[in-house]
């Protein structure tokens, strides 16, 4: 048999686990996840390779109505890569019938002609009585070529994804060396998860106005890591809950992104953290083009 790959975007509502899901098929935390919506901002590609095929997922922002350029950005990149892949998995937690934001983004997969897989996560939250009723319900709105349901947190069910996968790709050579697991320089890794820390120890308002930039990545001659970024918020107020009392949190912030960067750099690394105020940089061109956010 001959050499396939080809290009697999998932897409789905925020928080259903499309990161998640991107990280158990790479075994590495190259997507930042958490339990706000909107945590993934860019496109980010996982590779996998084995003998028989490559595959390059593609992890989009969650479809929601944007209300910042940032937002329309998100949105837009979400729905181009529909149109240009070989394969979707649309992403959806098992434990509730489609909702409306997945009916509409059923409407828009209906328009593409790209085959269509149902993945169910979460069943590790879910009862068994309760999946059968869910995929009759998504059933009844569309036609997926394979429904298949996993706990991507638990990396159970995602090897099934790799093997029906596998019937639709085209033959063709590796876009990426075999030990690649990501297209991400690790500088943008980095800035990522240090916003996730952010995500994950601060209240809604906070994290949705964060944007982390890298400002130097350096590499010493003892090998270790100096790294010095940025965390951008939209108020002072906002500014103070992210700093802390007497600097705690942003001490928080930084030594659990500093663990995290040490496992994917494999090295030690000196993370120095500062935090600016830059109101409503969600609508300034020239931010979103630093930090990254561009089309
Ligand atoms: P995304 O917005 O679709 O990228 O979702 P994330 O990957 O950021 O995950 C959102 C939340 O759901 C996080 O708190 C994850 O830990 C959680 N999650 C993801 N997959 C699973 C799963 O299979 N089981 C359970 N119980 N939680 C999950
Ligand atoms: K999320
Ligand atoms: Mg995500």
């Amino acid at each position: 048999m001959s050499f396939k790959s080809g290009f697999v975007s998932v897409i789905g509502r925020p928080n259903v686990g499309k990161s998640t899901l991107l990280n158990a098929l790479t075994g590495q935390k190259i997507a930042i996840m958490s339990d706000k919506p909107q945590t993934t901002r860019n496109t980010i590609r996982g590779v996998i390779t084995n003998d028989e095929c490559q595959l390059v997922f593609i992890d989009t922002p969650g479809i929601h109505k944007p209300r910042t350029k940032l937002g329309e950005y998100m949105v837009n990149v979400a729905s181009e890569t529909m149109k240009e892949v070989d394969l979707i998995l649309f992403l959806t937690e098992a434990a509730a019938l489609p909702g409306n934001l997945d009916i509409s983004i059923i409407e828009q997969l209906k328009k593409v002609n790209t085959p269509v897989f149902l993945i169910l996560n979460k069943v590790d939250i879910t009862g068994k009585d309760k999946l059968f009723s869910v995929i009759d319900g998504y059933s009844k709105l569309m036609d997926f070529k394979a429904v298949i349901p996993i706990s991507a947190l638990k990396n159970d069910g995602t090897d099934i994804i790799v093997r029906e996968a596998l019937k639709y790709l085209p033959e063709g050579p590796r876009f990426f060396s075999e030990d690649t697991l990501t297209d991400q320089p690790e500088k943008v890794i980095a800035a990522e998860m240090i916003r996730e820390k952010v995500l994950l120890n601060l209240e809604d308002e906070v994290p949705h106005g964060v944007g982390v930039e890298v400002m130097s990545f350096k590499e010493r001659e003892d090998g270790l890591v100096n790294i010095q970024a940025t965390i951008y918020c939209e108020k002072s107020t906002h500014k103070g809950i992210i700093i802390g009392k007497q600097g705690q949190m942003l001490k928080k912030i930084g030594s659990a992104a500093r663990f995290e960067i040490e496992r994917l750099l494999d090295t030690k690394i000196f993370l120095e953290l500062w935090v600016k105020v830059k109101p409503d940089w969600r609508n300034n061109d020239n931010m979103l083009k630093n930090l990254g956010y561009q089309n």
